[in-house]
Formats: C-alpha cells, sequence, structure tokens
C-alpha cells in the first residue's frame, strides 16, 4: 500500500446494522415502515410535529439497547494509532462511534441526542423525549426539533468536509447506500482530487462503480481487516 498521509472516512447506516439500528432502505428498513415525507422533511414536521417528535423519540430511547460493533471499535483504533490526518464523517444520527471510542466524529446528518430550538437556534445536548414539547434550556420558547438534517436542508460542515476530499489520498466509505446526496458525492469529489477510494459494504452500492476498489462483506469484518493494513502499512 503507498504512503497514507491523510484519510477521509465516510460512514452510513450499514455500520451500525450489527448492532442491531435498521438501516434505511434494506427490506423492512426504516423507509418501509415511515414515509419520508412524513418524517424525514421540514414540511411533514409541519405537517404533524408529534409524529416526527415521536419517531425520533423513539430512535433516541433505542440507543439505550444497542451497543457499537468491531467496526466501530477499529476506527477508534485507527484514530488513536495513525501518525496521519484523518476525518471521520458519518451520515448516522446515533451515537456509536463516540461510544465505540472515536473522540473526533464529524456528524453531517445531525444527532439523535442533540436538540435544535427554532426560536434562537440554540443546539443542545438533549436525551429525553421531546413530544411534550419542553422548553429550550437557553431562550426557553417550546420549539425544540430534533438536531437531525432532513431532505432539503443542508447538512453540517461542508465547508470542513470539502476541503478535507480536496487533500485526502484515501477515501474510504463503508456501509452506505449512495443513494444521498450531497454524502453520495464524496466519492467522486476525492477522485477528482487525486484520491484513491474504497468502498467496505455488505453488497455493490448505487455507486460502486465510482470506486477504485469495493470489498464486499460485514462491516465488523472488513472494517478491523482494512485499518490492520493501514496501521501496519504505515508502520503504525
Ligand atoms: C452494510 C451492512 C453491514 C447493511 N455491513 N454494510 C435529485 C438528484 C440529486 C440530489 C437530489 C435530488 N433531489 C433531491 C436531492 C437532494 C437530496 C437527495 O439526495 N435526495 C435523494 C433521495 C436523491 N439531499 C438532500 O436534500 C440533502 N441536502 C442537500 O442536498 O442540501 C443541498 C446541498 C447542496 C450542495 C451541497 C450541499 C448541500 C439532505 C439529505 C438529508 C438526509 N437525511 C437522512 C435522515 C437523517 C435523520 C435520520 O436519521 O432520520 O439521512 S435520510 C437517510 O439517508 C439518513 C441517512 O444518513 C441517509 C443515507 O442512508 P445510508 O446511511 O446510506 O443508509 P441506507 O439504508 O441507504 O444504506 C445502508 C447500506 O449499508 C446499504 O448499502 C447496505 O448494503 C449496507 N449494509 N448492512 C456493511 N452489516
Amino acid at each position: 500500500m503507498a504512503e497514507i498521509e491523510r484519510i477521509v472516512i465516510l460512514t452510513g447506516a450499514g455500520i451500525s446494522a450489527e448492532s442491531g439500528i435498521d438501516t434505511f432502505r434494506a427490506a423492512g428498513g426504516l423507509w418501509e415502515q415511515h414515509r419520508i415525507e412524513d418524517v424525514a422533511t421540514p414540511e411533514g414536521f409541519a405537517r404533524d410535529p408529534r409524529l416526527v417528535l415521536g419517531f425520533y423519540d423513539m430512535r433516541r430511547a433505542a440507543l439505550a439497547q444497542v451497543e457499537p460493533n468491531p467496526a466501530h471499535a477499529a476506527l477508534a483504533r485507527l484514530e488513536r494509532d495513525f501518525a496521519g490526518e484523518l476525518l471521520l464523517v458519518t451520515q448516522n444520527v446515533n451515537d456509536l462511534h463516540e461510544r465505540g471510542g472515536s473522540a473526533r466524529v464529524l456528524h453531517m446528518h445531525g444527532e439523535l441526542k442533540s436538540a435544535l430550538c427554532t426560536a434562537c437556534g440554540t443546539r443542545s445536548r438533549w436525551e429525553v423525549p421531546m413530544i411534550d414539547r419542553p422548553p429550550c434550556p437557553v431562550c426557553h420558547a417550546p420549539m425544540l426539533r430534533p438536531d437531525v438534517v432532513w431532505f432539503g436542508e443542508m447538512p453540517y460542515e461542508m465547508g470542513r468536509i470539502y476541503r478535507a476530499l480536496e487533500t485526502c489520498d484515501l477515501f474510504v466509505s463503508i456501509g452506505t447506500s449512495g443513494a444521498v446526496y450531497p454524502a453520495a458525492g464524496f466519492v467522486q469529489e476525492a477522485r477528482v482530487n487525486g484520491a484513491r477510494t474504497l468502498e467496505l459494504n455488505l453488497e455493490p452500492s448505487e455507486g460502486s462503480r465510482l470506486f477504485h476498489e469495493t470489498r464486499l462483506g460485514p462491516a465488523s469484518a472488513l472494517v478491523p481487516e482494512w485499518v490492520d493494513e493501514v496501521l501496519s502499512s504505515a508502520g503504525g
């Protein structure tokens, strides 16, 4: 493996699947159980806030029943032992990367354990239900919403992500279907800037052909193997 100095990793729902969290687009996944338009758009929230708040309350509460898996632990090991620059970007709103030991995680689609006040714009750590419209801890207006990025909204920290994609020499996509933009376009962005691109996924994704290499299998096996490779080639 050529010398690698800067890595950008993008993770999706597939990395959490073996921890017991449903993916979105699998048969029986979240988008078969709930209509996207109802629960993952600002228009859906305006129409029926209780439905949306209940959906996210249920998913936040379910986090207490799941644990990080070996793929999360391997990425934490990479953060600790890799001597170069690493940016871990996740589309996931759960906290399994942090609980698996990663200290620096960029949640581009927000977090279940964060509340966004639609009155004052403050983002607050949040662990309890929102369905009864509790007040914002800062301005006290009962105007909180889940701090997640719905369709039609701008994902977080895009400037930082694109800057890292411009300079990385390796881009790795783990457990994502490549169905949702802008994340689905990161592989092309990294590639035109000269990075090698690797996909680790259970099955070929919508964007597989865009990667230099795709490895198929469960994240809990593929990710630790790949991390071992990187650390041994970097002398880590
Ligand atoms: C395993 C595994 C195992 C299973 N091991 N692997 C037309 C064309 C292009 C774009 C658009 C368009 N019309 C609209 C758009 C834009 C829109 C979009 O992309 N729509 C598409 C449907 C086409 N995007 C947006 O609106 C975004 N905002 C935006 O674009 O702003 C403007 C902008 C412009 C320019 C620059 C920047 C911004 C916002 C998107 C927000 C997405 N939000 C959600 C919900 C978040 C909160 C929540 O969780 O409820 O994010 S939707 C949902 O999909 C969630 C996920 O993060 C996201 C991606 O899903 P993911 O992670 O890929 O999951 P799955 O289920 O799809 O795939 C799982 C994969 O894992 C599969 O491949 C399995 O095989 C694999 N797997 N088990 C390894 N054990």
